[in-house]
């Protein structure tokens, strides 16, 4: 019964997807024990878990209500915003529902009637959690794309933000930047900030609802254009953190700079067609657990990693009580296709394995050293004539001084 519960678990991770299991029990010659493997949890659908808000106070439509045109109808302005009414009101919250079929729900700010001061607005989502983005980031506008527009994000929970992204019909005049595509990277320049206009032209509002940041282009330049060599991205994210970290945040920031103008200049005499109207904001990410969980949560407000490896943290980003803190290193994509587990290793125990040149048969992890070394050396010789095979983060300063 127990073989059959082993060969069934041993089977697993040849089944699942790429790092999917954090261990597994195995049966080898001497007799079963458990394998520990890197492990990451599945993408998730992050703006239900996002915090949202928009700024500056006051840019939300409908309070007082207003009245507003399209740029397909511009002096038919039978369309009402007000606040006070469910059926008319534009709150954020509807830029992340699930869309039902038929009608679009969608944010709504208020017209460019104070034009020619700029329309801009902020819409912040926070996660209050390090995530990494596994799929390209959509943002969908009822009623035209704007012109320009900039997408920001942070790695430290809103403190200090970074440009991710540059959107404008004209990216040398919007910002001083040459205009490019993501499918022009090359391997090098991968996780480079760049201005694009493909996603800022009028193409009328029905048309080209979708702006995208693209994931998928650029995690083609090393899997290949169907994605199907993932291993090769994980492998250059090992040995490229810059890379890595480009896909990774914990806030994210939408700046909108200026509305859809109809593929013309502004129209001073009808201001009321000018708006952002926003209906979806996907964000498809996993939450970042250092490679030591395979499930992500939601509970107490937050999101949670279920570490394994005997690590701990919203991240799994540190040693467990009476685990030795020093020994916390992030799990590895390598060597392909386990990756390496990097656990947490039990205080008092030895880690990696000494070469005592025959001077000693014990091996011992010395606390206030914080290293693992040969003791009660024979023969005269001492501690700094050994050598620690396996441990590549501790033990070596004392050894090789
Ligand atoms: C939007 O955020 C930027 C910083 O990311 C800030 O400088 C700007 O003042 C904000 N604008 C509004 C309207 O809050
Ligand atoms: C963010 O997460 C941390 C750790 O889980 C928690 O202590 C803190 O209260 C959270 N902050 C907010 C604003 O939710
Ligand atoms: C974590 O610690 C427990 C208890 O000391 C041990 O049995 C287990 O093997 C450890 N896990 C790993 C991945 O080292
Ligand atoms: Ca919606």
């Amino acid at each position: 019964m127990l073989y059959v519960a082993t060969l069934l678990l041993h089977c697993i991770p040849l089944a699942l997807g790429q790092y999917d299991i954090c261990k597994s029990w195995v049966t080898s010659d001497e007799g079963p024990s458990w394998e520990y493997y890197a492990c990451q949890p599945k993408p998730m659908i992050m703006k239900e878990y996002a915090m949202v808000k928009v700024d500056p106070p006051g840019i939300t439509c409908g309070d007082p209500p207003e009245r507003f045109c399209t740029h397909e109808n511009p002096y038919l302005c039978s369309d009402e915003c007000d606040a006070s009414n469910t059926d008319l009101a534009h709150p954020p919250s509807l830029m992340f529902d699930r869309e039902e079929e038929g009608l679009a729900t969608y944010w709504q700010s208020v017209t460019w009637r104070k034009y020619p001061e700029p329309l801009v607005a902020n819409i912040t989502l926070s996660w209050n959690k390090s995530i990494e983005l596994t799929d390209d980031l959509l943002v969908t506008f009822e009623y035209g794309r704007p012109t320009v527009m900039m997408l920001e994000k942070s790695l430290d929970y809103g403190r200090t933000w970074h440009p991710y992204q540059y959107y404008a019909d004209d990216c040398m005049e919007a910002f001083g930047m040459p205009s490019r595509k993501v499918r022009d990277l090359s391997a090098s320049s991968a996780n480079r900030v760049l201005c694009t206009e493909e996603y800022s032209r009028w193409a009328g509002s029905k048309k080209e609802k979708n702006v995208r940041f693209e994931v998928r282009e650029r995690f083609a330049i090393f899997a290949g254009p169907d994605l199907r060599k993932m291993e090769n991205l994980y492998t250059r994210m090992e040995s490229n953190k810059g890379l890595k970290d480009f896909f990774t945040f914990t806030d994210l920031r939408l700046r909108l700079l200026r509305p859809a103008l109809g593929g013309t200049y502004v129209q001073r005499e009808n201001l009321y067609k000018y708006f952002y109207a926003i209906s979806n904001f996907e964000v498809i990410a996993r939450c970042k657990c250092n490679l030591h969980a395979n499930a992500c949560t939601f509970r107490d407000g937050g999101l949670q990693c279920e570490c394994e490896h005997n690590t701990t943290g919203q991240d799994c980003g540190r040693c467990k009580k009476n685990f030795r803190s020093k020994s916390w290193r992030s799990g590895s994509y390598t060597p392909i296709p386990h990756g390496s587990p990097n656990a947490c290793a039990a205080a008092g125990s030895a880690f990696g394995n000494c070469e005592c040149y025959g001077h000693s048969n014990r091996c011992s992890y010395i606390d206030f050293l914080n290293v693992v070394t040969c003791v009660s050396c024979k023969h005269n010789t001492r501690v700094s004539t050994a050598k620690t095979v396996g441990l590549a983060t501790t033990g070596t300063s004392l050894l090789s001084g």
